[in-house]
């Protein structure tokens, strides 16, 4: 297979077509043309935050398995720091909610945010690979950095009040911690048989088609 991983085959040969649509979402370009209307914007802020407050149990379920499966300790450092930054994270959601003037407490969940986080709740059941809910875990990221990257380029018209979302998933520290994740994830799916990395393909898969779903949600005018 030459030096490429199974991660990049993934992302940007056999399933490209379909990252493509997650990491360049109508919702992104619109930030990055300055066109989103702000409506859309809180609509996804509020969604985000509830998908977060469920993403972190989901991660705290990966760093139990780093601790059980791990070769080093390297892996849960790694996850811990995703950790520690969705702590910062929760703080910047309740943060920039009270700006938009978004009553957090009143959101309810959409039914795609419903979906998702159903989907990564089943992840976190002691029999799911490690391997696979590290392609998870990798894919959820790497898309929010790619997305959010888009809104940082020099040419992009992304409105001033949006940047600051945008650089908490578009700023290089979030960039490397991406690629730690991917290789650690390649690692493990290069040791692991056959049927685990079929798993974790079709994982991958599914990440990917509840994102595009989440960015609809937040986009679409109901
Ligand atoms: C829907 N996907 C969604 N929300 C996020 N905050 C991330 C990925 C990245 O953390």
């Amino acid at each position: 297979r030459g030096s490429l991983g199974f991660t990049d085959i993934w992302m940007r040969e056999k399933h490209h077509l379909l990252y493509s649509k997650a990491t360049h979402h109508p919702f992104i370009l619109s930030i990055s043309n300055g066109t989103l209307h702000i409506s859309s914007f809180k609509r996804w802020l509020g969604q985000d935050y509830l998908f977060v407050r469920q993403f972190i149990p989901f991660v705290a379920s990966i760093l139990i398995k780093s601790w059980k499966e791990a070769v080093d300790n390297s892996d849960m450092d790694l996850i811990l720091s995703g950790l520690a930054s969705l702590n910062d994270e929760i703080s910047w959601f309740k943060k920039e909610a009270s700006k938009w003037d978004i009553v957090l407490s009143d959101i309810i969940p959409q039914e795609s945010n419903q979906d998702y986080s159903r989907f990564l709740e089943s992840l976190t059941n002691s029999e799911i690979d490690y391997p696979v809910v590290l392609t998870a875990l990798w894919a959820i990221e790497v898309v929010y950095q790619e997305s959010f990257s888009l809104c940082l380029k020099d040419d992009s018209k992304t409105p001033p009040e949006l940047l600051e979302a945008c650089h908490r998933w578009g700023n290089e520290e979030f960039k490397q911690y991406c690629c730690l994740l991917q290789r650690t994830t390649d690692r493990y799916l290069e040791k692991a048989p056959i049927n685990v990395v079929a798993k974790a393909e079709e994982v991958f898969v599914r990440v990917l088609e509840n994102e595009v779903k989440f960015w609809n949600m937040s986009y679409d005018v109901f």
